[in-house]
């Protein structure tokens, strides 16, 4: 602990050419991307990051696939597979970007040491060296991934150089610039561990702080909290930093709801397509051949042809299941396995066996937990599967994120796509990847590792670019400091006020904050409590009580370094929230079937809602502004393709 004490911290000023905030994919690929073309032009770097980069983010437990590899494939089909998946809206720009870069970061975790499952016959042989890769499905690779994110921010570490990094320092805010109200110039944050406020100054940074994980009430409670699907410690501050710093977001009202093994939240991924199981409803249906018709109800058969259909849509095909009371699901891993190994030696079976566990203790090994718990063996019994509450994130099977320029060398690139460098945001010197760009979903580990690489270009091209540029920070260094320990300072002012220091009516704990947040937006903003459904009437109560929650955070205490962690991410969690609840009162539609229902209106609505919704936040005011951003079809429909081709003209 540093000489300084709780609620009077030491204040580190730091000024360089760029900042990467955060450590997770989408940094350690900027990390080391950014030496090679900053190399010899006196660019000075730094990497901040909340926790410790080696097990920081959503791939802290490691991964069993991953989930964007090219190989063999086009990248116009991967632009055609994601948005098929994502509903038709999409910036294919920024798709098709990342399916051209990625297998690049593939070939480099595996020089790096990053085990990657080969064809028999191709064992030991790197994909460079033509090593055919075992494929879950068409764009997934499976690896044996424990270990992933150590090795990839090994890389990112050697490159960057440890002196240029600092872990355990939470961002709250970035500062425009006093001069030019539309250009980041700076950003502050604490440290976890000492009594530490940082600013740093910089011109420009790279704002990849994940997605947001317990804005809703989790369907995990009691001694189970904590326990969610992607990672807690991803609070949302991706969209609250930039949106406060007046960035553009996009499609935050989509969202991800994966359907998983209920309670440990493992993947369903590898069980489905690569071995081939079944899920069915608690009759031993096959819910999502018995329900096809249904998504003709509401036009969301334009969306899918036959098996191929998007992840919302299945999860729909699924939750009438469980709404009519015919759950619960489940999932056949028993059959699966005998079928696999009708046609094995016992020692193949074994082998198989191994490959099916990897899955989950590489990445969920709380599922295992779950199963010996509740004595199941998942190859004599099956388990169940659980839609999730809903997570905010734009690298998965989702796009909510932030509005960003694209590449500038793609044929018939409109002008709202393309306005500066590439990935920077509406704020000038802002930039962002991985789960931080919107509309762009599907990237998952390693896309979000390649458009930190992209990002990490085009950084150095704008640190270049402005070489004499100072920046200036808009507000005082004691302001912010006053901002960011406020918590602190309530607390220790009325701490004696009562005779238990959790019960005070001068503040309100963090932990409590986000039980009424998450109360809020479980049933009034389509959480699990309403099966995902909300409408016009409960958005306006939900807005009543998220402005009175936002007044409340004024209010929040911190007893200590780790509640002011909690409470800045809770903060980060309610305006995140916030611009969720705004896009879904915005949209008149249900885009996202499976996802999330406006009951009021529960058609897909090309004609009027086949468009981006973008978004921008006044800090000053608290109020935001909404509008459509038009979509811009760029890559040729495919005959067979599961998208609303209503309007076939528009193929191109
Ligand atoms: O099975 C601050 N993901 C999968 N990707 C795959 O390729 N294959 C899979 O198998 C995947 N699956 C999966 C995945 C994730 C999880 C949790 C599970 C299963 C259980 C997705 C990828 O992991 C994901 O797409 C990328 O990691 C996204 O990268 P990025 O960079 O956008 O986010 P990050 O890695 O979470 O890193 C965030 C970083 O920010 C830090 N941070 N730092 C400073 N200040 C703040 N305020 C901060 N807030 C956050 C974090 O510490 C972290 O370093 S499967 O489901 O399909
Ligand atoms: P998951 O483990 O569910 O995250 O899945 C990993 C990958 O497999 C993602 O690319 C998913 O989109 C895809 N996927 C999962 N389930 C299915 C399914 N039933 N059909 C097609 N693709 C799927």
């Amino acid at each position: 602990m540093a000489d300084f004490e709780f609620g009077n911290p030491e204040i580190v000023e730091e000024e360089v050419d760029i900042l990467i905030i955060g450590g997770g994919m989408s940094a350690c690929g900027c990390a080391f991307e950014i030496m090679r073309w900053a190399e010899g032009k006196a660019l000075n770097i730094k990497l901040v990051d909340k926790a410790a980069m080696d097990r920081s983010g959503a791939v802290a437990q490691g991964l069993s696939a991953i989930n964007t590899y090219m190989g063999e494939n086009d990248p116009a089909d991967y632009v055609r597979y994601v948005r098929g998946d994502l509903m038709g809206i999409i910036r294919e720009d920024l798709v098709y970007d990342v399916g051209r870069h990625v297998d690049d970061s593939v070939h480099n975790f595996e020089e790096w040491g990053l085990p990657i499952w080969k064809q028999s016959g191709d064992e030991g042989k790197m994909l460079t060296e033509g090593g055919k890769p075992v494929r879950s499905g068409r764009w997934q690779i499976m690896i044996n991934g424990e270990s992933y994110k150590w090795i990839v921010a090994e890389a990112a570490k050697k490159a960057l150089g440890i002196d240029n990094i600092n872990e355990q320092v939470f961002i709250v805010q970035l500062i425009s610039d006093i001069n030019d109200p539309s250009r980041v110039a700076g950003a502050a944050g604490f440290s976890v561990r000492d009594n530490k406020v940082f600013i740093y100054k910089f011109k420009c940074c790279l704002l990849a702080a994940g997605g947001a994980v317990n804005v809703f009430r989790p369907r995990s409670v009691g001694e189970g909290t904590g326990r969610a699907w992607y990672p807690v410690w991803n609070a949302g501050s991706t969209y609250s930093i930039a949106a406060e710093c007046g960035a553009h977001l996009t499609l935050m009202e989509n969202r991800f709801v994966p359907a998983r093994f209920k309670d440990g939240y493992g993947p369903v991924g590898a069980w489905f397509l690569l071995f081939k199981a079944q899920a069915m409803n608690a009759y031993g249906e096959d819910y999502q051949v018995k329900n096809y018709s249904i998504l003709a109800d509401h036009g969301y058969d334009e969306y899918a042809n036959g098996p191929k259909m998007g992840t919302c849509l299945r999860n729909h095909l699924m939750m009438k299941e469980m709404r009519e009371g015919r759950g619960p699901i489940f999932i056949d891993t028993p059959t699966a396995m005998a079928k696999l190994a009708e046609t094995m030696t016992p020692q193949e079976i074994k082998h198989l066996e191994a490959e099916a566990w990897e899955d989950f203790l590489d990445m969920t090994i709380g599922q295992c937990g779950v199963w010996a718990g509740e004595n199941i063996e998942p190859d004599k019994e099956m388990s169940e599967l659980m839609p999730t509450e809903p997570y905010l994130l734009g690298s998965h099977a989702g796009c909510a994120g932030i509005w960003c320029s694209g590449p500038e060398d793609l044929p018939g690139t409109p002008d709202h796509y393309h306005w500066g460098y590439n990935r920077m945001t509406t704020v000038k010197g802002l930039f962002t990847a991985g789960d931080g760009v919107g509309a762009s979903g599907h990237k998952f580990s390693s896309g979000s590792h390649a458009e930190g690489r992209i990002a990490a270009k085009s950084m150095v091209k704008f640190a270049l670019d402005n070489k004499d540029w100072k920046p200036e920070l808009s507000r005082t260094i004691d302001e912010i400091v006053e901002e960011i320990y406020r918590p602190v300072k309530t607390y220790l002012e009325h701490k004696d006020y009562t005779t238990t220091i959790d019960i005070n009516p001068h503040y309100i704990t963090p932990k409590m904050f986000q039980f009424r947040l998450q109360k809020i937006m479980d049933e009034y903003v389509a959480g699990v409590t309403t099966w995902y459904q909300t409408n016009a009437k409960m958005l306006e109560i939900a807005e009543k009580k998220l402005e009175m929650l936002r007044e409340d955070s004024l209010k929040m205490r911190a007893k200590d370094l780790h509640e002011l962690l909690r409470a800045w991410e809770n903060y980060h969690r309610l305006i995140t929230a916030y611009a969720h609840m705004k896009h879904i009162q915005f949209r008149e539609e249900t885009r996202y079937p499976g996802y999330y229902y406006r009951m009021d209106f529960q058609d897909i609505d090309d004609e009027n809602w086949k468009c981006f919704v973008n978004s921008k936040f006044d800090r000053e005011t608290g109020e935001w502004t909404v509008w459509k951003e038009p979509y811009v079809q760029m890559i040729k429909y495919a005959d067979d393709e599961p998208i609303g081709i209503s309007n076939p003209a528009a193929n191109v």
